[in-house]
C-alpha cells in the first residue's frame, strides 16, 4: 500500500469520480439546458462521493483496475443524488439546504427538481450499462443493472422512504425492528450495492462478493446511525444541511430511541463487524478498512 495519506487518497478519488461524472453527464448546454443544468447543479454541489469511492475501493480490494468500476461508481452517485433531490422536496422532507447550497426545488422550482431527480435516476442506468466486464468475467452487464435496480427499487431505497414517510406525524414511535428495517432499505442497500458493483467489476469470487455484501450492510447501518447522531450534535453550517430536524419533527432515530451513547456504541459494533468481513482481503482491503473507520469518526 502506498504511503499516501488517507486524506489525500480521499481527495484524489473524489477528483477521479468528479471527472468521470463530468464525462458521463450531458453538458449544461445540451438542450433542454434547464434540466441538464439542474442535474449538474445537484451532482456537483459538493457531495463527499462516499459511495463511488467505496465502489472503486471494493474493485481494487478484489484485485481489479478501478477504471473497470468507473461506470458503476458514477451510476451509484447519480442514484444517491436523485434520492437527495426528491427527499428534499416539499412533499417529502421539505428542506431548503443541501450540500451547503439551496436545494434543487428552491433554485429551479418543484417541477424541474422532480425531473432532475428522474433524469439522474434514468441516466444512472444508461451509464451503468456502459460497464465493460473483463473477458470471461462471471458477471454480465445485466447482473450489474439488476443489482443497482434492486437496491434502488420499491423493496429497498424507495420502500424505506415509504415507511419513513408513513411513520411521520404518527404518535406511535416505531419499534427498533421497524427502525432497523428503514435504515437497511433507505441507506444500507445502496451502500451495499456500491461495494458489490465494485467487486463485480473485478470479477470477485462468490465468497469475496459475500464479504463485500456483509461489509456494505454493516457499514451502511453504522453510517445511518452516525448520520442521526450528527443531526443532533452538529450545526447546519457543519453539515451543509438543516441540522436538528429529526428532533424538531419527532422522527424515530437511533439517538431518539436509545440515546447518543448507546447509538455510538452500536455504530462502533457494526463497524467492527464490517472490518471483520473484509479481513478476507488481507492487505488489499486496507482502503475499505480505512473508509469504515472514517465513516464512523466523521463529523459531517
Ligand atoms: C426519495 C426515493 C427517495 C429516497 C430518499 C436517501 C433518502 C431516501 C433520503 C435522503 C436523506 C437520508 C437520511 C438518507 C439516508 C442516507 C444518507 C445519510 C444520505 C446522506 O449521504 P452523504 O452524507 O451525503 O453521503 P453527500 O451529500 O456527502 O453525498
Amino acid at each position: 500500500m502506498a504511503a499516501e495519506s488517507f486524506k489525500s487518497y480521499l481527495t484524489g478519488r473524489k477528483k477521479t469520480v468528479d471527472s468521470a461524472l463530468q464525462k458521463f453527464l450531458p453538458t449544461s448546454r445540451t438542450r433542454p439546458s434547464t434540466i441538464h443544468e439542474a442535474m449538474r447543479y445537484s451532482l456537483f454541489a459538493g457531495g463527499k462521493r462516499l459511495r463511488p469511492i467505496l465502489t472503486l475501493a471494493a474493485c481494487e480490494a478484489c484485485g481489479g483496475k478501478m477504471e473497470r468500476a468507473m461506470p458503476a461508481a458514477a451510476a451509484v452517485e447519480c442514484i444517491h443524488t436523485y434520492s437527495l433531490i426528491h427527499d428534499d422536496l416539499p412533499c417529502m422532507d421539505d428542506d431548503d439546504f443541501r450540500r451547503g447550497q439551496p436545494t434543487s426545488h428552491t433554485k429551479y422550482g418543484e417541477g424541474i427538481a422532480v425531473l432532475a431527480g428522474d433524469a439522474l435516476l434514468t441516466i444512472a442506468f444508461e451509464i451503468l450499462a456502459q460497464t465493460k466486464p473483463a473477458p470471461k468475467c462471471r458477471y454480465s452487464v445485466a447482473d450489474f443493472v439488476l443489482d443497482l435496480a434492486d437496491a434502488s427499487g420499491s423493496r429497498k431505497l424507495i420502500g424505506g422512504q415509504v415507511l419513513d414517510l408513513e411513520g411521520e406525524g404518527q404518535d406511535v414511535q416505531l419499534s427498533p425492528t421497524q427502525l432497523r428495517y428503514i435504515h437497511e432499505s433507505k441507506t444500507a442497500a445502496l451502500l451495499t450495492s456500491s461495494v458489490r458493483l465494485g467487486g463485480m467489476a473485478a470479477n470477485a469470487t462468490p465468497m469475496k462478493l459475500q464479504a463485500l455484501t456483509d461489509f456494505g450492510y454493516s457499514v451502511g447501518l453504522a453510517f445511518q446511525i452516525i448520520d442521526d447522531i450528527l443531526d443532533v450534535t452538529q450545526s447546519s453550517e457543519q453539515l451543509g444541511k438543516s441540522a436538528g430536524k429529526d428532533v424538531a419533527t419527532d422522527k424515530s432515530t437511533y439517538p431518539a430511541m436509545f440515546g447518543l451513547e448507546k447509538s455510538r456504541k452500536e455504530a462502533t459494533r457494526l463497524t467492527r463487524k464490517a472490518l471483520k468481513a473484509v479481513g478476507v482481503f488481507g492487505e488489499n482491503g486496507e482502503r475499505l478498512e480505512q473508509i469504515a473507520h472514517y465513516l464512523l469518526d466523521r463529523d459531517y
